[in-house]
Order: C-alpha cells, then sequence, then structure tokens
C-alpha cells in the first residue's frame, strides 16, 4: 500500500507535467517527449498505484480478516509478487532514460513501438517492464484464489462471504486469464523488435491488427480489474453504515461474475476505426451495451442499500456517494462510446479521456479514498479528523470535476488525445482543466496532512465505542451464523 500510494504521488507528478503543458497553447516541451509522459503517467497510475493498492493493499489486509483466514495461503509467494514490482517500476522510468523513452502510450501499438519507430532500447524496457509486473499480478493471483477457496473459516459460506472478498476474487480470475495474453503480445513484439520476427510487421506477412486484438483482449478486463475491487469496498462500507446487508447481495455476485466474464467478449470497442466489418461491429456494440446490465443492478442495489439504512454519515461514506455518482456519469459515456457509428468521430479524442477519467479518477480512486478512510482505523488503531477528511473530500470532489468534466466539450469538438499543442480554439477549456488538475494536487497534498495530523494527535480507536461495527458486521455476516470465528482469526487487529 505505501508503494502504491508513493507510485501515486509520482503518477500526479506526471499528470501535473500533462497539464501544465496543455494550460496553454503552444509547444513548450518536446513533442515526443510529451508522450513519453503521458506514457508512464498511464503505467505508473494503472500498474503502479490501482492494482498494488486496491489488490496487493487493501486484498492482502483484509481478505485474510473477513474470511477468518490467519494470513494469505503462501506468503513467501506474497513477498515474491510485492518484490517483482519495484524492479519493474524501476525498469519503466529508466526506460524513460535512454534514447528518448517510450511515447508509444500504454497501449504499445506497432508500427510505433516498432524497431522503426522506436529504435532504442527504451520499448524493450518497457516490455520487460510490464512481463515483471504481469508476473507480480499473477503470482498474487494465484494466492488469492487458493486462499478464498481453501481457507475459509468453517461456515462460511459462499453466499455469505464479504463482497469485498467475492470482488477481489472475480478480480484474480481476470488476472489469471487476461495478463498471459498480454504476454503474449508483449513478447512477440520484443521478437519483431529484436529477432526478425515480423508477427506485426506486414513486410512478413504480420499484422498490427493482430497486436490490438491481443492487446485489448487483455485492456479491456484489465479496465474491470481496476474497477472491480472499487465495487467491493463500496458495497462493504455501505452495509456497514447503513448497519443491514447490503441489498440483493446474491444479486450483487452474480452481477460481478457477470461483469467479469462479459468484460471477455467486448473487447474490439477499443478498435471500431481499424476496418472491421460492419457485422462485427454491430456484434461488439451490442455486447458492451450489455454490460450496463449488471453494473445497474450493482447501482441500484447500492442506492437500495442506502434507502431505508440508519445511515452513518462519516467521511467514508461522503467518497462511496462521491463514487456511486461519478462512476454512472463515466457508465454512461461509456455507452455512449460503445455506439461503433458514434466511436468513429469520439475515438482518440478527448471524450474518451474524460469517460475513463471519471471511470477511473472519481471512480477507482475515491473508492481507494473510501477504503483508506473507513479502514484507516483499523490499519493504525487511530482516527482520521472527520471534519478534515470531509473537507478534503469537498475540494477533490469539485477539483476532479472541474479537470475532467471541461474534457467532454474538448473531445465533442475533436480535440484529439495524446496530442502535445491544440488550437487556440480549444484554449478555455484546457486553461479551466489545468486549473483543477492543480487543485487536485493541494487536495492531494491535503489529505497528506490530514494523514500526519492523525498520527501526531493520537485519536484512539476503541473498539466499546463502536459496538455497532462488531466482527460479524465487519464481515458482512448474518445475525444467526454460528461459524467458528474466534479460533480461527487470532489476534490480528482492532476488530
Ligand atoms: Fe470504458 C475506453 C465503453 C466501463 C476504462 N474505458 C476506455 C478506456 C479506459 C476505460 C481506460 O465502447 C481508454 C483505453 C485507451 O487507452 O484507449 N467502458 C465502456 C462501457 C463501460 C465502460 C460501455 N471503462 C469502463 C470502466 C473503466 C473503463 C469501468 C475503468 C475503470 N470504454 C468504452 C469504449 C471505449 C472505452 C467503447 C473505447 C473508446 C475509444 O474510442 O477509444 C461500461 O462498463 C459502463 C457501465 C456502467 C454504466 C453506469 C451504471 C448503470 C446504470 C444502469 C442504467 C444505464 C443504462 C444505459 C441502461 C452504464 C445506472 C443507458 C444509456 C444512456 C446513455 C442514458
Ligand atoms: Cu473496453
Amino acid at each position: 500500500m505505501l508503494f502504491g500510494v508513493w507510485c501515486g504521488l509520482v503518477g500526479t507528478g506526471l499528470s501535473l507535467l500533462i497539464r501544465l503543458e496543455l494550460g496553454s497553447s503552444g509547444v513548450l516541451s518536446d513533442e515526443h517527449f510529451f508522450n513519453v509522459i503521458v506514457t508512464a503517467h498511464a503505467f505508473v497510475m494503472i500498474f503502479f498505484m490501482v492494482m498494488p493498492i486496491m489488490i496487493g493493499g487493501f486484498g492482502n489486509w483484509m481478505v485474510p480478516l473477513l474470511i477468518g483466514a490467519p494470513d494469505m495461503s503462501f506468503p513467501r509467494m506474497n513477498n515474491m509478487s510485492f518484490w517483482l514490482l519495484p524492479p519493474s517500476f524501476i525498469l519503466l522510468i529508466s526506460s524513460s532514460l535512454v534514447e528518448g523513452g517510450a511515447g508509444t502510450g500504454w497501449t504499445v501499438y506497432p508500427p510505433l513501438s516498432g524497431i522503426a519507430g522506436h529504435s532504442g532500447a527504451s520499448v524493450d524496457m518497457a516490455i520487460f517492464s510490464l512481463h515483471l509486473a504481469g508476473m507480480s499480478s499473477i503470482l498474487g493471483a494465484i494466492n488469492f484464489i487458493t486462499t478464498i477457496f481453501n481457507m475459509r473459516s468453517p461456515g462460511l459460506t459462499w453466499e455469505r462471504m464479504s463482497l469485498f472478498v467475492w470482488s477481489i476474487l472475480v478480480t484474480v480470475f481476470l488476472l489469471l486469464l487476461s495478463l498471459p495474453v498480454l504476454a503474449g503480445a508483449i513478447t512477440m513484439l520484443l521478437t519483431d523488435r529484436n529477432f526478425n520476427s515480423s508477427f506485426f510487421d506486414p513486410a512478413g506477412g504480420g499484422d498490427p491488427i493482430l497486436y490490438q486484438h491481443l492487446f485489448w483482449f487483455f485492456g479491456h478486463p484489465e479496465v474491470y480489474i481496476l474497477i472491480l475491487p472499487g465495487f467491493g469496498i463500496v458495497s462493504h462500507i455501505i452495509g456497514n453504515h447503513s448497519v443491514k446487508q447490503p441489498f440483493g447481495t446474491l444479486g450483487m455476485i452474480y452481477a460481478m461474475i457477470s461483469i467479469g466474464i462479459l468484460g471477455f467478449i467486448v473487447w474490439a470497442h477499443h478498435m471500431f476505426t481499424v476496418g472491421m466489418d460492419v457485422d462485427t461491429r454491430a456484434y461488439f456494440t451490442a455486447a458492451t451495451m450489455v454490460i450496463a446490465v449488471p453494473t445497474g443492478i450493482k447501482v441500484f442495489s447500492w442506492l437500495m442499500t442506502i434507502y431505508g439504512g440508519n445511515m452513518k454519515m462519516g467521511a467514508a461514506m461522503y467518497w462511496v456517494l462521491g463514487f456511486i455518482f461519478l462512476f454512472t456519469l463515466g457508465g454512461l459515456t461509456g455507452i455512449v462510446l460503445s455506439n461503433a457509428s458514434l466511436d468513429v468521430v469520439l475515438h482518440d479524442t478527448y471524450y474518451v479521456v474524460a469517460h475513463f477519467h471519471y471511470v477511473l479518477s472519481m471512480g477507482a480512486v475515491f473508492a481507494i479514498f473510501a477504503g483508506f478512510v473507513y479502514w484507516f482505523p483499523v490499519m493504525t488503531g487511530l482516527y482520521l479528523s472527520e471534519v478534515l477528511a470531509k473537507c478534503q473530500f469537498f475540494l477533490m470532489f469539485l477539483s476532479v470535476n472541474v479537470t475532467f468534466f471541461p474534457q467532454h466539450f474538448l473531445g465533442l469538438s475533436g480535440m484529439p488525445r495524446r496530442y502535445v499543442d491544440y488550437p487556440d480554439a480549444y484554449y478555455m477549456w484546457n486553461q479551466i482543466s489545468s486549473f483543477g488538475s492543480l487543485m487536485s494536487v493541494f487536495a492531494v497534498l491535503f489529505f497528506i496532512f490530514i494523514v500526519w495530523e492523525a498520527f501526531i494527535v493520537q485519536r484512539p480507536y476503541l473498539l466499546s465505542e463502536n459496538a455497532s461495527y462488531s466482527r460479524e458486521w465487519e464481515m458482512n455476516l448474518p445475525p444467526d451464523f454460528h461459524g467458528n470465528l474466534e479460533t480461527s482469526i487470532g489476534v490480528k487487529s482492532g476488530f
């Protein structure tokens, strides 16, 4: 979790560089270097911030507690899963120090990522970085599957298991099934670059579109990998703050499994402009739209849990409500993009950038903030200042909306993504967006201050004051649960 937070600060720094460049028109930096920053920003945020915090951090910490296990199945494999990440991160960062860096975007499409587009070693280093990060995730996934299948406490049946644990279980299956495909694609790219193969080179009978299919067969499940643990955190917090079982728990489980399965059969909605035939585009449009159904089940079940619940409006709940509102907004623009005919004009514009930042910066990141604020007492034995935490939420809510809402307008009026400059017609919305980004950096610094303040002031976490948050409530167990929690959990935390 600390590694993820630290990388998150690196990623935030990179995002501020992007917004500083785009805060005014006229090229201030080297065009290729701009793309190197964009590429590094995406990789750092996806592989070194969201995944390590959600799966590596909250997953490893909370899953054993929530299933009543003393620890994960394979602690040493877990350790290796972690220690693969620092070298992976170092490879990524140092890739931008050799031969001008990798300016390929996180998708690493050939021919730009081929030997003609990037002749130096930087893309090779980025590929090795992805190999290591992928290995780390696969080891983690094996560990979670083994732990959740074998180490649940007696009586904790599948339907009774916490929705957070379910979300991690579905996520790690997606990891296990999608990452090897990415590994294959980037290894083929590596041999194309270095050993004269031509998987993606038409000159040797290959096809660059094949790379896009392989990448997005991984890439689309990956976006659900980024959001599903967030869904779990949100369900968990809503269930506990409303002091009742989450509404439609079984439906939520089926919805997550459906999202996981459907996520594997929609990948070509990222490729509507490559020249697929119209029937194929119709299929991928329809299949993509179907995902709104299980996702709608999640959203409406959360709302129904809040409705009629005995709500405690703590700071964590603010983040959760912000999540539901803004994730839904981002999901709806996703539905817009899933229309192949609309996507022909919107593809590679800022509309796409606005879409994925609503589901990521305001979906995944809001869920991380919610989880951090909610579990902070469990992790440290201390309370955050509720007043400061609520103020910080409003500052962040305002600033990310100021940053990303104008990007819808930029995209609709045709501003392309991954460009260092723009015509003056796009000046106003870009300036506003950059202002919001600067504000959000201050909001992040404010959050660091709040955490520091909690350690200085040392407000203790008293179990007796939290009688309604009994261990059974934490685990989302029904009141008639007669399992054997006491013996299997051991003395682990302040639950
Ligand atoms: Fe997405 C591109 C479509 C969810 C992340 N997405 C991206 C990229 C990222 C990303 C990172 O079809 C850019 C990748 C790149 O670098 O190029 N996305 C969808 C759809 C959903 C969706 C349909 N995306 C996510 C999540 C992400 C994420 C979650 C990460 C956390 N996305 C696309 C498409 C592209 C795309 C196109 C390619 C664009 C291009 O040209 O490059 C769905 O899962 C969203 C479902 C959620 C909802 C909201 C709640 C549901 C309710 C039920 C009622 C709603 C209904 C819909 C019935 C829909 C409340 C009615 C429709 C109305 C408009 C009113
Ligand atoms: Cu997708």
